[in-house]
């Protein structure tokens, strides 16, 4: 089961800021780096697998599907909202954030000035998302989970994922028009045991 959230950082004014121009770095794998004009956040040394920026804002994708934000915080678009789980993607706009939801749906927060944060209907089914300044896009596909590619993510694609586990010679043949990488529930770029739990989660919660 994916953890709940130990620690969000408090909205965006976060702690020990360096000066803009200051670059940070921290070793080792999970842990972000950053430079240039930016403001640093929190503890960021380990447990991330994706990251993106804004205009002024930082975000990162924590392997437990949570997102951490900081930075400027002036329309929200550093106040992930609740719940604060399942997510596999980030993109950061100009004033705004999004997030993709292990099960296909985009949660959007921060500037709407321009309708960016309202996510067209069906909000459904998207496998990656992008943020401009003050728009988006949305790629639609399969949904991780949904590994025999008939849209849904139920108990019919537990064969498809055990074969995903044991590798693409077992899983090519029988799903040639699908995709095994849909297996990568906890979205770290592997399809391994780490993502058993997830996909066991989004079978229970369909
Ligand atoms: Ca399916
Ligand atoms: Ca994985």
């Amino acid at each position: 089961m994916r953890r709940a959230i130990a620690t969000l950082l408090c909205g965006c004014a976060v702690v020990g800021l360096l000066t803009a121009e200051t670059a940070w770095a921290q070793d080792g794998h999970g842990s972000i780096v950053g430079w240039g004009d930016q403001i640093v956040g929190g503890d960021l040394s380990s447990g991330f697998v994706a990251v993106a920026a804004g205009d002024h804002h930082s975000l990162g994708l924590k392997d437990d599907g949570s997102i951490v934000a900081w930075g400027d915080n002036l329309a929200g678009q550093c106040d992930v909202p609740e719940p604060n789980t399942d997510f596999v993607a980030i993109a950061g706009g100009g004033t705004h954030t999004l997030g993709l939801k292990a099960d296909g749906t985009i949660v959007a927060w921060g500037a709407n000035s321009y309708g960016q944060c309202d996510a067209p209907a069906p909000n459904t089914g998207f496998v990656a998302i992008a943020a401009g300044d003050s728009h988006n896009l949305g790629l639609k596909g399969y949904p991780r989970g949904d590994l025999n590619c008939d849209g849904l993510i139920n108990g019919f694609d537990i064969d498809g994922f055990v074969l995903a586990l044991q590798g693409p010679d077992y899983y090519d043949p029988v799903y040639p028009d699908c995709e095994r990488m849909n297996a990568d529930i906890n979205a770290d770029g592997v399809v391994n045991g780490f993502d058993i739990d997830a996909f066991v989660e989004l079978i229970i919660e369909d």
